[in-house]
Formats: structure tokens, sequence, C-alpha cells
């Protein structure tokens, strides 16, 4: 905390969705959570200056500015918060993290493996003089989710047999559907894969402790041509009227693998644009050898679980209601039985990145547990193109 005590200065990149998303949790989290520490929404920046101006209003930050470098070298900000398309990330936390600042990077941590390799070393190096990183996946904060994770830690599911994990979505169905930035390779790095399949990757191996080991995969692009849209913008794109230029769509609309975790378990996993009428349908399920959970994200204050060790004649999936003072996260919010949503994700990622900073702790998922994810979505990748061949997960200390 470079300026007044138990304050964090923080500058963000991007005013996009996720801007927007974590712009409400950091204008939430200290009205909420009590912590070491008090954000303060002090500058954000977007290359558009009657937009940024815009959205600074909006989303209540107190500064302005075109210039992300101008963002990451200011003394006066301790955090820089990125939350751009994906061809910037390493860029932008390569130089924030030289200069000192703390850093949250949204998923996936970059677009190559290359490029989080470089992330991952620079933030050992940061760490060393006291800056801490951290990359945003947000499920792992919804209470059910950690929830699922002290019920696998605390050994009530046994040994995890099979992990089954979907996330499916449906945006992009229609074939006019424009080509915005997540359909492009050189913007995004990938298409559902590295968008949402991050996510469940992220999840699974959260909450199991276990990470993937090796994958066997198939990717398909159904619409290989889109209008190009009127402007660069995002889920909500119009393309460019009738007639529009049209030009390649370069990533996955949908990848589906099988894999090895290596405490033992099989998994599954299906990330696509294409599965109509889910819109953003996260499901997991887990099977071990004393139980199961079952998390879907459309029900996200429930988590389905089986005891196996109960009596035969009292078997079955019980819903647990995750709203209480008793589950991850919730006491600080609102009495028994009062549900939380989407949004509330991302005050919990920012509750615990504060309080471990505040701390002097390294906050997780760190760069190098990102660097692990792009290391399975690069084997996902490797295997599709190799007609499903099975590819191994490379360490991520090559
Ligand atoms: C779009 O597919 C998207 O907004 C992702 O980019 C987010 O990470 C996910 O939370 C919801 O879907």
């Amino acid at each position: 905390m470079s300026t007044k005590e138990n304050e964090l200065r923080v500058g963000m990149v991007g005013y996009a969705f996720m801007g927007a998303a974590h712009s409400q949790a950091w204008r939430t989290v200290n009205r909420v959570y009590d912590l070491p520490a008090r954000a303060r929404m002090a500058l954000i920046c977007g290359r558009d200056s009657a937009k940024v101006a815009e959205a600074a209003d909006r989303l209540g930050w107190q500064e302005h500015t075109t210039d992300w470098r101008e963002l990451v070298n200011r003394p006066d900000i301790d955090v820089v918060d990125i939350c751009t398309p994906g061809d910037s990330h390493a860029e932008i936390a390569l130089a924030a993290l030289a200069a000192g600042k703390h850093v949250l990077c949204e998923k996936p941590l970059a677009n190559t493996v290359a490029e989080a390799r470089e992330m991952a070393a620079a933030a050992a190096t940061a760490r060393a003089g006291g800056a801490r990183s951290m990359c945003g996946f947000n499920y792992r904060r919804v209470p059910a989710v950690a929830l699922m994770r002290q019920l696998v830690a605390d050994g009530r599911l046994g040994e995890i047999r099979h992990v089954r994990a979907t996330y499916l979505q449906d945006w992009i169905v229609d074939p006019q559907f424009p080509l915005v930035w997540r359909l492009r390779k050189e913007v995004s790095g990938s298409g559902a894969l590295g968008d949402i399949g991050a996510h469940i990757i992220d999840l699974t191996q959260y909450v199991t402790g276990q990470l993937i080991s090796g994958v066997s995969a198939v990717t398909e692009t159904f619409v290989k041509e889109r209008p190009l849209p009127a402007e660069s913008s995002g889920l909500a794109a119009q393309a460019d009227g009738a007639g529009a230029a049209t030009g390649p769509v370069t990533v996955d609309d949908a990848a589906i693998f099988v894999a090895r975790l290596d405490g033992g378990a099989l998994a599954t996993y299906e990330a696509t644009r294409f599965a109509t009428g889910r819109k953003n349908a996260l499901r997991v399920e887990i099977n071990g050898s004393l139980g199961s959970v079952a998390f879907d994200l459309e029900r996200l204050n429930e988590l389905e679980f089986l005891d196996a060790t109960r009596p035969a004649a009292e078997q079955g999936f019980n819903r647990i209601l995750v709203t209480e003072a008793e589950h991850p996260y919730l006491s600080a919010w609102w009495p028994p039985g009062h549900i939380i949503g989407y949004e509330h994700s991302f005050t919990h990622q920012m509750r615990d990145f504060i309080e471990a900073v505040a701390t002097g702790v390294d906050p997780s998922p760190s760069f190098d547990e990102a660097l692990q994810v792009q290391l399975v979505l690069d084997a996902v990748t490797r295997s599709a193109e190799l007609g499903s061949s099975w590819a191994e997960v490379e360490p991520s200390l090559a």
C-alpha cells in the first residue's frame, strides 16, 4: 500500500462487461466486508476518451485516462486490474508488475502458453518485492462452489472417481451474429475453449484438488464466416447491416474433451456457444466413493449432495440451500435464506484479493495456477489438431 495507510488505490483497464462486473465489486466490497484495507476506485482506462469518461461517471471511478501506460506507472496506483481482451493481458500485466503494482488479471491469463509463462515468471520476481498477483476465475468464489471444495477436502466424497463438467452458451447460434473480438484468435486466443472452458477447468481442479494430466479432444467451428460487426463490441453486438462484408471465424465454437486427473479421476468437459437454449449453463458433478455433489450455476444458491454413508433407506441427493452464515462468504450478506447472484462472485474475489494483499499473502488463483490452466488449454488444442490423440499437459516448470 503505497499511498494512505490501509488504502489500496485501484486502476482498472477496460470498461465493457468485465469492467462493469469488477467495478460493481470494487464499489461493494468494503461496504459488505470488514477488511484490513479499503479499495479506492481511483482511475479507469479505455481507448475511447468519450466512452471512458462516461464509464468513469457511470461506474464510479474518480478519474479516467486513455493511456494504460500512464495508469500502470502512476505512483498513486497500488493495484492494476486488467479487464481487457486477452491480447493485451501480457503486455499490461508485465508493465504493471515491473512497476511494482499488485495485479488482478481476468481469465484466461493470456492468449498463449509463452505469454502465460512470462507472466508467471514476472509475478514470481515481483512477489519478492511485495507485489501480489491473481487471475480472475470468479466462479471459485460462488459460495456453493467453495462449499463443494470443503466437502471434498473434508473427505465427505471419499476417493474422487468422476468429474463431469459442462459450460453451455448459445449466443452465436445465429450465423448472422457478427464477428466480434471473442471470435478472432489474434484477440481472444481461442473461442469457447479459453473463454468458458477455462472456467470449468479451473473450477474442477480447484474443487477436487487434482490437476488434469492429459486429454483427448475434439473442437469445431460450425460457422466459419460471419458479418463484420458495426463496431468491435461484445456479446450484444449488431452486424453492420444487410450485405455487410464478412470475415473468417478463427476460433473454436465448441470444445469437448475427456481427461485424466492426477489423483486418479476420469473427467469429461464440454464448452460450447452452440447449445441452443442454454444461456450461461455451467454444471459440474463429482462422484466419489462416499458421495456425490452437483452444482448448476443457474441455481447458484443450491448444492446437491448425496452422502452414500447414510442408511440405504435415506439415500438420495439432498438440496443444500447455500444461503446461511455457516456457508463460505455468506455471513456478511443477508439474513438466513436470502439468495445472492452472479455479481457476488466478483465481490468475493475482491474480498479475497484485498485481504491477501493487505496481509502480505499470495492470493489464489496465482499466475502459476492460471499458467497451469493455460497448459491444459494448450493440450486440448494440440490433441484436437492431431485428430484427438492423447496429449499430456506440459508441466508448468518447463
Ligand atoms: C462470455 O462467454 C462470458 O462473459 C465469459 O467471458 C465469462 O467469463 C463468463 O463468466 C460468462 O460468459
